[in-house]
């Protein structure tokens, strides 16, 4: 239909919008989903189809809502319209053949990164990413480390150039929508100016950066020890390949380096899994009744019977974890190549906390079920995983030994290593790909941009110098998958909002990191109004009714890190005079 002439008339376009569009979306999900649990030729293809065709109806309603004036939109239509062009990551240009082009580079890029395989000299078997991570994160030989580190990244070199063709074809669709480029339209998705969120994710860096540089200052002095003086600089950027993860975004694989003796910490979630034996779908069992303890829904049958826990050994899989909400009402899924690890523990949760976002605003109209703004989708499942305290898990029976205070300081290093290590990370990658978008970083020079990047937020360098024909980014995942990263960073600060929020109505009084709201139906009900508010409103709107307060902020995380905060900046002290 041409452009309504009353509210009314705009308000029946909505609605017709949305069911046509909730049409397009279930069926590319379904597609998608079929592709990520089985990559081949064929899904591939179904699934960029499928993708193609959702992005070009969103393309032709986002115009027609254009057209609708001011005095027709009503309130809630008034926000449809600003959210139906905003609603995917990936617009494309009107032309159904770039459309086509570019959805299969998304799908491209995204198989050859499932594909990735690496065979360490003397290996007999190429490892996946899960195996080369598990070296990265146990072995203490720079040599391996670094040969394990530069076999991943290969994968990146070759979708290099699909990547470029990908940022050409992206902007394009994002400009004929009347976006400058597609870092913008993603920067646009914020209930504010696109350059005010530039801004407000500086000013919470800034808040959180002392803290950062505390525990990268202790970490650099342990490793020295470890790898000597020769391999670990005094100043300058960290060896990147020696802090455990892939991508250094979180360390806390360093844990046994840094604290020994009677330091060290009492328990270890993994072995503790281990030891019983316990199962992935026991280890989601866990995180669902944790969500249950708030007086929410327990899952529905069809979710243990539909999604995929482990990796299948007879096909190709997307194995990065996600949440799936296939028909946008019950039909809930994870997607996980689950391993019985803590941090795989804490990941389970982070995936529920997806999943009971979804269901939760599953009954609001088409275009409002969604997260108050990406972050809240991401620090749902992050901030039930803040609630995973030594106390809890002796509340459900996995942790036998009682609390004692000299603990605090290596849980809270640990939950260090991995929520404070992560925050540069978190921020540079949109930082470099939103330059890249906007033309500024230019294909030569995506590689030492890149490093550029991360060296002047993580601080880190690559082992040896890269080859500028390289393409690093292309070895994260979010970067070949089209996923926004920034939603990462602010939830790793609001997830402490929340908990700290969430704590005060489950009438926790004590130090954050020792709360858990495990079992506190006030703090549950209070979840569960925010959530059932999905994207309905600003999300300022959201995040008072959660915390009271209408700016993120970083304070919930300083405080929860204070104790640790103290115990840093004395090893510091020390291990400075000290040598
Ligand atoms: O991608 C994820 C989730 C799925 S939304 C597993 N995360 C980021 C990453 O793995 O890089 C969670 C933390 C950051
Ligand atoms: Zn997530």
């Amino acid at each position: 239909m041409s452009a309504a002439r009353s509210s009314e008339g705009a308000s029946r376009f909505f609605d017709e919008v949305e069911q046509e569009l909730l049409q397009a979306s279930v069926e590319s999900q379904r597609a998608d989903w079929v592709y990520s649990t089985f990559v081949s030729e064929d899904t591939e293809e179904l699934s960029s189809a499928a993708l193609a065709r959702l992005i070009a109806v969103t393309v032709r309603r986002a115009r027609e809502a254009a057209r609708l004036s001011s005095a027709e939109l009503s309130g809630p239509d008034a926000r449809k319209a600003r959210l139906l062009p905003l609603s995917l990551p990936l617009l494309a240009p009107a032309d159904p053949g770039e459309a086509q082009e570019l959805t299969r580079i998304v799908a491209s890029m995204q198989a050859r990164y499932a594909r990735g395989r690496y065979t360490p000299h003397g290996r007999s078997e190429p490892l996946d990413l899960q195996g080369l991570s598990r070296i990265l994160s146990e072995s203490r030989d720079p040599k391996l480390l670094e040969e394990v580190w530069s076999g991943w990244h290969r994968v990146g070199r070759e979708m290099r150039p699909e990547f470029e063709r990908y940022v050409a074809l992206a902007n394009a669709g994002a400009k004929e929508l009347g976006f400058a480029d597609t870092g913008v339209m993603w920067r646009s998705k914020y209930d504010m100016p696109p350059e005010e969120l530039a801004r407000e994710a500086d000013r919470l860096w800034e808040q959180v950066r002392p803290l950062y540089d505390a525990l990268l200052g202790f970490v650099r002095r342990r490793l020295q020890a470890v790898y000597g003086a020769d391999t670990v600089p005094a100043s300058g950027p960290l060896p990147v390949h020696l802090l455990g993860n892939m991508w250094a975004q979180s360390w806390e694989a360093l844990l046994p380096l840094l604290v020994t003796g009677p330091a060290a910490p009492p328990y270890d979630l993994t072995k503790l899994l281990v030891e019983r034996r316990t199962t992935p779908e026991e280890m989601v069992r866990y995180a669902e009744r944790f969500f249950v303890s708030l007086g929410l829904e327990p899952l529905p049958a069809t979710f243990w019977s539909r999604s995929m826990l482990v990796r299948p050994r007879d096909r190709e899989v997307v194995c990065h974890a996600s949440a799936w909400d296939l028909d946008y009402v019950e039909d809930l899924r994870i997607k996980m190549c689950i391993e019985i690890t803590g941090e795989d523990f804490r990941t389970i949760h982070h995936e529920l906390g997806h999943n009971y976002y979804q269901r939760a605003y599953g009954r609001l109209p088409f275009l409002f079920r969604d997260s108050a703004h990406d972050g809240f989708h991401e620090a749902i499942g992050d901030t039930i995983a803040l609630s995973v305290t030594p106390a809890y898990l002796r509340r459900v029976g996995l942790l036998g030994a009682a609390d004692r205070e000299e603990d605090d300081v290596p849980f809270l290093l640990e939950r260090a290593l991995e929520k404070v290590a992560f925050l540069p990370f978190g921020l540079l990658i949109d930082k470099w790909r939103w330059e890249v978008f906007a033309g500024r970083i230019r294909p030569d020079e995506y590689n030492t941009s890149w490093w550029a990047l991360r060296a002047k937020y993580q601080n880190v360098a690559p082992p040896a110098p890269r080859d500028p024909e390289e393409f690093d980014p292309g070895a994260k995942f979010h970067v070949p998958a089209n996923v926004p990263y920034l939603r990462y960073f602010l939830a790793h600060i609001l997830q402490f909002q929340f908990h700290r929020a969430l704590l005060r109505s489950a009438g926790h009084d004590g130090p954050l990191h020792r709360g858990s709201i495990y079992g506190s139906k006030d703090a549950g009900a209070r979840l569960a109004r925010t959530l059932e508010m999905g994207t309905s409103r600003e999300w300022p709107d959201a995040l008072e009714a959660l915390t009271g307060e209408r700016r993120m902020d970083a304070g919930g995380l300083l405080e929860y890190f204070a104790p640790l905060r103290r115990w840093l900046d004395e090893q510091n002290r020390s291990g400075a005079q000290g040598g």
